[in-house]
């Protein structure tokens, strides 16, 4: 009994407590009584306003008003679920690292990193970073092209806006089997295909003057592939190994029967030769 005296006691100080904001209430209340007369005025205008528009007219004002919601609201979403990562890969040697740090940097930290890790990061281009306004900024993914790790480009893969496939053009062919298998099988990939996701087939080392060319790359690579083809559906049948085939049954292999776009450039990342590349990208993750 006792216990609910003092809770009696506690609850009639609370109230007298609160007091003071009630007249504070009151006051405020007749403060906002022109106010709300005012309102209701000018509601009052605005249905008479409504009432003197001819029905259609005002139906067709609410549409253009909701369609443009809706756009909008769909654009923004549309936006943000678009993949801005891209994917530099090819094999060990062709230049991935050195091209990053020159795309992000402007400069090659010649000698300064040998990772087997991939080195990923988010940023606006270097050759970008003077210019005005907002720029979307770019996931670039530098992915080792070593078999070892190529579970590691399937990671990044689902989430690629484009591929930027390095190709050492100095030391084109001795590699040129290795690195068209690598290409084989990133141009199979169920992710690539579907997707459609853009390669760029990037000959690197170009301010030698030993390179080779892209055309003769490109032509090479080719036939590479085209071999790679035949003797790949002959295993396939027994062993889907890869997702999607390749190019036209019958016909020689070229990149423009791909159904994603492959194209070719040539690079140098040592001595920042690299407009081709930032094109690219900026194609493929608009600004
Ligand atoms: N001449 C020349 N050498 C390059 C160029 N880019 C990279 N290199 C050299 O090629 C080697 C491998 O480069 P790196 O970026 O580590 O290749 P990664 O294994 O693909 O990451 C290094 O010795 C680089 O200095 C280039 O554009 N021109
Ligand atoms: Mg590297």
């Amino acid at each position: 009994m006792a216990g609910m005296e003092q809770w009696k006691g506690q609850l009639e100080q609370l109230k007298r407590q609160l007091e003071p904001w009630k007249d504070q209430l009151e006051q405020l209340k007749s403060q906002l009584e022109p106010w709300k007369n005012q309102l209701e005025q000018w509601l009052h205008q605005a249905i008479e306003y409504l009432n003197q528009i001819p029905p259609i007219q005002l139906y067709a004002a609410i549409a253009v008003l909701l369609i443009s919601t809706l756009l909008l609201l769909f654009t923004r979403l549309f936006k943000r679920t678009k993949p801005n990562t891209i994917v530099l890969t090819g094999l060990s040697g062709s230049g991935k690292t050195v091209l990053f740090y020159q795309l992000r940097d402007g400069s090659s930290h010649q000698g300064t990193v040998t990772s087997m890790e991939p080195n990923e990061g988010t940023f606006v281009l270097n050759s970008e970073s003077n210019k005005k306004g907002k720029i979307k900024p770019v996931h670039l993914v530098d992915v080792p092209g070593h078999s070892r790790l190529w579970p590691k480009l399937d990671e990044f893969l689902p989430q690629a806006a484009g591929i930027v496939f390095l190709v050492d053009s100095l030391e084109f062919l001795p590699n040129l089997r290795s690195a068209s298998e690598y290409l084989y099988d990133i141009l199979t990939k169920a992710d690539v295909v579907k997707k459609k996701i853009p390669v760029l087939i990037c000959c690197n080392k170009c301010e030698k003057v030993t390179s080779h060319s892209k055309d003769f790359i490109k032509k090479q690579m080719e036939k590479e592939i085209d071999k790679l083809r035949a003797s790949r559906s002959a295993i396939s049948a027994a062993d889907i190994s890869n997702d999607f085939t390749l190019g036209v049954p019958g016909e020689a292999f070229a990149f423009s029967q791909c159904r994603n776009k492959v194209t070719t450039a040539e690079s140098s990342g040592l001595i920042g030769e690299v407009a081709p590349v930032e094109q690219f990208i900026r194609e493929c993750v608009k600004p």
